[in-house]
Parts: structure tokens; C-alpha cells; sequence
């Protein structure tokens, strides 16, 4: 899964500028037994396999061999959910060491003994870790200054700001009897800039309220959401006024 993830796009752009280095450790190569199990049935009964602890342990420790300071991260849904926050933080750390589980999840051995964080890309289950340590590698990898090449850069992604992006629009000017926003057109960098910033502002109160509760709104995010406070409280007035004229 990892060699055709790494094999294409940013991450391999960024590996070949060595912005980045991956390795992928094969759990079983550190299994002790001769049948080379990794997984066994669960202690107390139940269904479903659990992972063996020592073909994790030593598969973590030859991990640390290569990379002393590195951190130790457990894909689980019983982790902190991932964020730009948190890529943020990881792509101004150091190496990381990302334990992709199977089956029911880890010995919890390991988790005490073995992991420094426990990271969850959301609320649902997936099969492996294996989908979830790409995303953090993908985030994080975009964060890296020059791993996005120059044509593009992270700061003005969603959340950059902690807003959602603004409206993107390219040609054709008409599609299907729809137009582009006449202000994209007209060249005007300072009406271009505050068109994006209400769009990402409105696009976010509609979306994700939740964004902007835990945000310090600038200046100018104030006297957008004010403007249309107003425009909203207009509109209710007139609607009542006529309601009432109508009675
Ligand atoms: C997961 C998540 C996730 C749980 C059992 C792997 C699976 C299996 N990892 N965010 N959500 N992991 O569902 O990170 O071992």
C-alpha cells in the first residue's frame, strides 16, 4: 500500500527533493514464532484477532534503532483527532514512527509500554491504520516549505486561516448558462482579495459555525459577519412588518 502511495505525486516529489525519507517496516519480519503470528485470539474470549505484542515491539524497536528521537503514533479511533492543527505540529517535529494496526487493534502492552500519541482521523473504523498514517504522511507532507513545489502553496488551504477556502472559479467565464463572479474578472486585486475573504467567512458560517465560534475573527471577518447581522436583521424586520400589516 505504502510503495504505490509514495510512488506518486507530492510525496514523490518531496521524497525525490528529500524533503521527506519513509520506510516501511513489515510487522511480521518480527514475529518470533515459527508460523511468524501476529495476531491471536483475544484473552477473556470475544471475536475478532488482537495484535501480537512481539512482533510489534520489535518492530518498533528496530524503528528506533534508525531513528532514535523519533515519536511513536498509533493510528486508533481512541486517539486525538487529527487536524491542520495537529499537521502543523507534526510537520515542525521530528521523525515519527507510525503504527499501523490490523484486526481488533494492539496488545495493550504496547500502548503503555511502546506509544507516545494516539492519533484518530475520525470517527469511524477502517480495517488498518494503514489509510489513516497516509493521510497524517499527505497533511504533514504539505506543510514542509517546498514540498509543494512553487505553483502552490499550504497557507491559503482551508483552515489555513482556520476558515473553510473561498469559492474557486476558472474558465470558462459562462458554463451552462452560469456565470463567474464579475469582481474575479475585473483585475482588481484589493476587491478580489476582500470578494475571497467574505466568501471564505459566509461559506464557514454556513458550513462549519463551529470554525468560527473557536476562532479570533480579525477585523475584518468582524465587519463582514456584522454587515450581515444587519442585512439579516432587515430582512426579519421587513418580514415582520409585513406580517403584521398583513393580520
Ligand atoms: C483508525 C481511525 C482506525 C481500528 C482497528 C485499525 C482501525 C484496526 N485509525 N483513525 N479511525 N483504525 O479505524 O486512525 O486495527
Amino acid at each position: 500500500m505504502f510503495e504505490s502511495f509514495w510512488a506518486h505525486g507530492i510525496i514523490r516529489r518531496a521524497l525525490d527533493q528529500n524533503k521527506i525519507a519513509t520506510t516501511a517496516i513489515n510487522i511480521r519480519d518480527y514475529a518470533t514464532d515459527r508460523h511468524q503470528m501476529t495476531d491471536d485470539r483475544p484473552f477473556g474470549g470475544g471475536n475478532g484477532m488482537v495484535m501480537k505484542p512481539e512482533p510489534l515491539a520489535g518492530a518498533i524497536r528496530a524503528a528506533k534503532k534508525n531513528e532514535g528521537a523519533a515519536k511513536t503514533v498509533l493510528l486508533t479511533p481512541q486517539g486525538r483527532t487529527f487536524d491542520q492543527n495537529m499537521a502543523r505540529e507534526l510537520a515542525s517535529g521530528g521523525e515519527l514512527i507510525l503504527v499501523c494496526g490490523r484486526y481488533e487493534g494492539v496488545d495493550e502492552r504496547i500502548c503503555h509500554e511502546f506509544i507516545d500519541y494516539e492519533i484518530s482521523i475520525g470517527d469511524y473504523v477502517l480495517t488498518g491504520g494503514e489509510l489513516a498514517a497516509m493521510v497524517i504522511i499527505e497533511a504533514v507532507t504539505r506543510l514542509i516549505p517546498g514540498a509543494l513545489g512553487g505553483e502552490d502553496s499550504a497557507e491559503k488551504d482551508s483552515f489555513s486561516d482556520g476558515l473553510l477556502e473561498h469559492a474557486h472559479y476558472t474558465r470558462p467565464r459562462k458554463f451552462e448558462g452560469r456565470d463567474v463572479p464579475e469582481v474575479l474578472l475585473s483585475g482588481h486585486h484589493r476587491d478580489i482579495e476582500s470578494w475571497r475573504t467574505e466568501s471564505s467567512v459566509m461559506r464557514t458560517l454556513l458550513k462549519r459555525t463551529d470554525l468560527l465560534r473557536s476562532k479570533k475573527l480579525s477585523d475584518q471577518e468582524i465587519v463582514i459577519l456584522k454587515k450581515w447581522y444587519r442585512e439579516i436583521g432587515s430582512l426579519l424586520n421587513n418580514y415582520h412588518k409585513m406580517s403584521e400589516e398583513n393580520k
